[in-house]
């Protein structure tokens, strides 16, 4: 006979955080959400901690270097798609380790020869007033000179006034040596009062541009999400059939930490794929996804770092509709965060646990959090700013972004779902969609953070480890949702706000 469980399935909304007494000290302005995503012992520190408990999830619409670039500024992590070629993804972790804050590779380039007419057509172009001039025209090649709108005008030169006579030369220039420090580099741009520090190697090889204004922007970023080289840390999405190439070229390239990419992880697939990673290489690695107990354990003996839990919840998953397998993200979460705890205090060894999908409501992270999980993963929540490599349209009067399922057939990550047997999509597990465009990633996240400190000041937790052991969570009845939104009032237009 089958086994039932006697709880029904649960998803987060139906359950909200009690107060616990609030001390004085316990203001959002002292409050960490630094935690830990790789396993450690009992009294050492995880070998790779996220400065927020955010990661983006492993999709063609969400997360690219781009957006792996802009959360790592932010404090947290994206996994790279792993459904495309192995060369493109190692590419694309290439990009991220290769990029420097504040260090740009220049993106408007002209040989000495082209005239004051391409200058023009270029920035018109690009939008950059700062052009680097080298010997082959490229970003990267000998460089010759500068011109900035300060070297030409446009009233008196003629249009075909050649580069070479109007650019402040090399012997001219300021620069900075390859390998200074980005406060070298910005001493430079005081003392000389520039607004543009162009960095070449020995050869005098252009290598980057550092500007001003990018300097003050990065010193915005205090949570950036660094390694010892102070580049950004980045995650990469593999999978259970072609590992044995890709891993090693995800190595190479430089990924911090990988992830199994899979709607169901309780597989010897998996079990053998780690394995196999841990025998082979020095990288830490995530498998799931799982949904409970059992799961959790399989793959935590066969040497996992993290497990990821969820089916069925993602925004544009269909898994539970097509398959009949899933289960609600809030009980297996709370499943497997027990299993976690009871894991670590038989071995002392604490295994991180991240949350993937139905995330809706920013609550729902801070939910999650006190329910066990050390980090999050989303989809829609990313897809939805300017840094998510999809499109962004207008539908009748509102702008979107695309967002489509690693299951659909746009994204056809037949990889993701197999299960063994003749490879190929048969049926699509995911949607192609539409989310609403909501600006840029760091406002977002912002606002979002400010919720969560918040709410852990409500709760008297001045980090997630002590909100996940002093947390009172209560069920509610389908009766009092409603009595959590606005209710029994005629809104005002301006309170129709989407979240
Ligand atoms: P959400 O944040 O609710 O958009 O969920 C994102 C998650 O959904 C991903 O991290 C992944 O686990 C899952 N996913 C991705 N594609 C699909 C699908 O096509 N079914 N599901």
């Amino acid at each position: 006979m089958a086994f039932y469980y006697t709880e029904p399935s649960r998803t987060f909304s139906e359950f909200l955080l009690l107060p616990n007494l609030t001390t004085k000290d316990c203001t959002p302005a002292n409050v960490t959400l630094r935690t830990p995503i790789t396993k450690f012992k009992k009294g050492e520190e995880a070998a790779i901690s996220l400065n927020i408990p955010f990661s983006s999830a492993v999709m063609q619409s969400v997360s690219d270097d781009g957006m792996a670039v802009a959360l790592a500024r932010c404090g947290g992590i994206s996994f790279i798609f792993g459904s495309q070629t192995t060369a493109n993804q190692a590419a694309m972790v290439r990009k991220v380790k290769g990029y420097k804050a504040g260090f740009v590779v220049s993106r408007s380039n002209l040989t000495p020869d082209n005239t004051l007419k391409d200058v023009l057509a270029l920035k018109e172009q690009t939008g950059h007033s700062t052009v680097a001039v080298t010997d082959d025209g490229t970003a990267n090649g000998r460089l010759l000179g500068i011109v900035t709108s300060r070297d030409y005008r446009m009233s008196r030169d003629a249009m075909d006034k050649k580069v070479s006579d109007f650019m402040t030369p090399f012997s001219k220039l300021i620069y900075g040596n390859s390998g200074i420090t980005l406060s070298e580099a910005n001493d430079l741009i005081w003392e000389h009062k520039l607004n543009c520090l162009p960095i070449v190697d020995a050869d005098q090889n252009l290598e980057y541009l550092v500007f001003r204004k990018d300097y003050e922007a990065h010193k915005e970023y205090p949570y950036e999400l660094l390694d010892g080289n102070k580049s950004y840390l980045v995650g990469a999405g593999i999978n259970t059939k072609d590992y044995k190439e890709r891993v090693p070229a995800l190595v190479e390239a430089g990924v911090d930490v990988l992830v199994i990419d899979s709607s169901d992880g309780y597989s010897e697939w998996q079990s053998e794929t780690v394995q196999y990673v841990k025998a082979n290489f020095d990288v830490k690695i995530g498998a799931g996804n799982v949904v409970d107990r059992e799961g959790f354990l399989y793959l935590v003996e066969a040497g996992a770092d993290f497990i990821k839990v969820g089916i069925g919840g993602g925004s544009i998953c269909i898994t539970r509709e097509q398959k009949g397998i899933g289960r609600g993200q809030a009980s297996a979460l709370i499943e497997v965060a027990a299993a976690r705890d009871e894991y670590f205090e038989k071995t002392g060894v604490y295994v991180p646990i991240c949350s993937d999908g139905g995330i809706v409501h920013d609550y729902h992270i801070t939910l999650a959090l006190a329910m066990g999980a050390d980090f999050v993963m989303m989809g829609r929540y990313f897809a939805r700013f300017d840094e998510s490599p999809t499109r962004k349209l207008k539908v009748g009067s509102n702008f979107v972004k695309e967002f489509w399922g690693e299951g659909s057939n746009r994204a056809r990550n037949w990889q993701r779902y197999d299960t063994g047997g003749k490879s190929g999509l048969l049926f699509e597990e995911g949607v192609d969609s539409y989310v609403p465009y909501a600006g840029s990633l760091r406002e977002n996240l912002d606002k979002t953070i400010g919720k969560i400190k918040s709410t852990l000041c409500n709760c008297g937790a001045k980090s997630i480890e002590e909100l996940q052991r002093t947390a009172r969570i209560t069920l509610v009845s389908a009766t009092s949702l409603v009595e959590g939104g606005a209710h029994d009032v005629i809104l005002k237009e301006s309170s129709l706000s989407e979240d």
